[in-house]
């Protein structure tokens, strides 16, 4: 552990720290994630590579009286060397900002959800107030040209902060979520700010070219921004014919004589890592124990956290329609809905976990009998190595988001899988579709498509089934977090200082 003294050229900012902090035998240690999808393993690819790379989150200290914690903590881990700087917030500001901001006012816009839009208790002073914290904190950390890179949609106004403290920086904002049409978009009363500080950055990410488009199309059509450069969409993207498709993306936009870019390409697995260690001894054991305690019965199995986004509710009623339609299918098949509950204080998902827990005590009732419980619910998480497990076993993966920024547990069950081919039931809304274009694709706003999803995924042949899954497999090998990362790097190599304030891409 040292304090970082020198200013580094690569700095991420993102609210979570990479790893989990714990006290063992009076010592504060800091335990690597085990898993090796998701943001922070993504996103710690690109710190190892760095030489002086810092990452900058938050840690929650108490109200009142003092808090004493090293600022900075230098990790080594199996991603290399970096310092993690933390931003001390108090239990207030964090509920402030991350539960009731970010999660009851931002996160149903983005999702397209304006009913659930809570203006009501949002606190925009604060949440404005936090992001300019964080920026403050990553501007400590950084040279003046540092490479600064923002995630996600709770950290917003951070660019417009780091612009006004280093307007030379390099700044890049990804977001995880969708980014919704003008239409929803809109709803926002803080629009303009939002923006005005996403169009302070050099680079705007998303997953896919929807979400893309429709940033460009708020920008042109709040800001006046123009667009500068569109090209027609190509892989790892399906251009037409889905939900999510778009045949062309617009990659830069002219604002106040500025280009800001726009890169739309999704974070991709380690498949690599799922392999290797679903070959060991150990994995090939537990996944035989899986299978006998199954027996003859069909295992579908559904991940993710517990969020009105996840349509966790709505595949809950397809599987009871499916025992009531389809009584040949009694005591022979078992759903495993693991749906993580989140963190104390969010009450944006309090209802959403209560709706789930009634469905499945509801559905176990009215089929359920001592030699068999159509449901087993988990509401804790599943230690990874045990997951991949669960993926390989399963016979079907029923994932029905009603919007869903991309969904790696999609393309982490493709990677798992070996041997008798699963298949894949996959939300037309969740972005991962736009890639997945050979899972069976469903309306989870939809019975009829629900319904029709399930009875295809349990009567698939299996040449079928073998075939679609080569070729997401090879997708998913293909588009892999590697891959992500090189096309990142490219884009951030791409960008050269002109002029002190100015960054052009020099391939555009
Ligand atoms: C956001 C966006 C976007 C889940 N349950 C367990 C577990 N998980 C892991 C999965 C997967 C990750 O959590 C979930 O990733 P998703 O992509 O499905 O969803 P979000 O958490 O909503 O993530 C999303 C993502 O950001 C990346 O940009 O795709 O759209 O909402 O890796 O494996 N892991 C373990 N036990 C569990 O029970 N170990």
């Amino acid at each position: 552990m040292a304090q970082s003294i020198k200013k580094s050229s690569f700095v991420i900012v993102y609210h979570r720290q990479p790893y989990e902090e714990a006290v063992e035998n009076g010592k504060v240690v800091y335990k690597e994630n085990k898993s090796p999808n998701g943001i922070v393993p993504a996103l710690k690819g690109f710190l190892g590579s760095a030489e002086d790379a810092v990452w900058v989150a938050w840690k929650q200290v108490p109200s009142s009286g003092s808090h004493d914690f090293p600022r900075s903590v230098r990790i080594n881990d199996s991603y290399g060397s970096y310092d993690v700087v933390r931003l001390p917030l108090k239990a207030e500001q964090v509920k402030a900002f991350y539960h009731v901001t970010s999660k009851e006012a931002l996160w149903p816009i983005l999702h397209s959800f304006p009913s659930k839009f809570n203006y009501a208790p949002v606190d925009w002073d604060n949440f404005r107030n936090v992001n300019r914290l964080f920026a403050e904190a990553a501007c400590e950390q950084a040279s003046d040209d540092a490479f600064i890179w923002v995630h996600d949609y709770n950290l917003w106004l951070v660019p417009h902060f780091i612009r006004q403290i280093k307007p030379n920086a390099r700044i890049a904002l990804f977001h995880h979520t969708p980014f919704p049409s003008p239409d929803a978009f809109n709803v926002l009363p803080w629009r303009e700010e939002i923006l005005g500080s996403l169009l302070d950055c050099n680079i705007v990410g998303f997953h896919i070219p929807r979400y893309a488009e429709n940033f460009a199309s708020v920008a042109c059509s709040l800001m006046g921004a123009e667009r500068h450069h569109v090209r027609d969409v190509k892989g790892p993207f399906s251009p037409t014919g889905t939900a999510l498709s778009e045949p062309q993306v617009t990659t830069a936009l002219k604002y106040k004589g500025r280009l800001v870019e726009i890169d739309a390409w999704p974070i991709g697995t380690n498949p690599a890592v799922i392999e290797k260690h679903l070959s060991s001894f150990e994995a090939g054991q537990r996944v035989a124990e899986i299978h006998s305690e199954i027996g003859d019965r069909r295992l579908i199995i559904s991940v993710g956290r517990v969020d009105y986004v996840k349509g966790t509710k709505e595949m809950l009623e397809a599987f009871d329609r499916l025992l009531q339609r389809r009584p040949d299918l009694k005591e022979k098949v078992k759903l495993f809905c693991i749906c993580v509950a989140p963190a104390d204080g969010m009450s944006a998902y309090r209802s959403a976990q209560r709706e789930v827990e009634r469905l499945v005590g509801a559905i176990n009732g009215k089929y359920g009998n001592l030699r068999w419980t159509p449901i087993m619910l988990s509401t804790r998480g599943v230690p990874f190595d045990e997951l991949v497990c669960y993926y390989r076993a399963a016979d079907v993966c029923w994932i029905t988001p009603l919007r869903d920024g991309l969904n790696l547990v999609a393309k982490e069950f493709i990677g798992a899988q070996n041997g008798d081919p699963g298949v894949l039931i996959l939300s037309e809304f969740a972005g991962a579709a736009v890639e997945l274009t050979e899972s069976v694709s469903v309306n989870p706003y939809s019975e009829r498509s629900m319904d029709a999803a399930i009875d295809a995924a349990l009567n698939m042949r299996e040449d079928e089934r073998a075939r679609r899954l080569a070729k997401m497999k090879e997708r998913v090998r293909t588009w892999d977090v590697e891959h992500w990362a090189q096309h990142v790097r490219g884009r951030f190599e791409g960008l050269k200082v002109v002029k002190p304030g100015q960054v052009r891409n020099v391939a555009s």
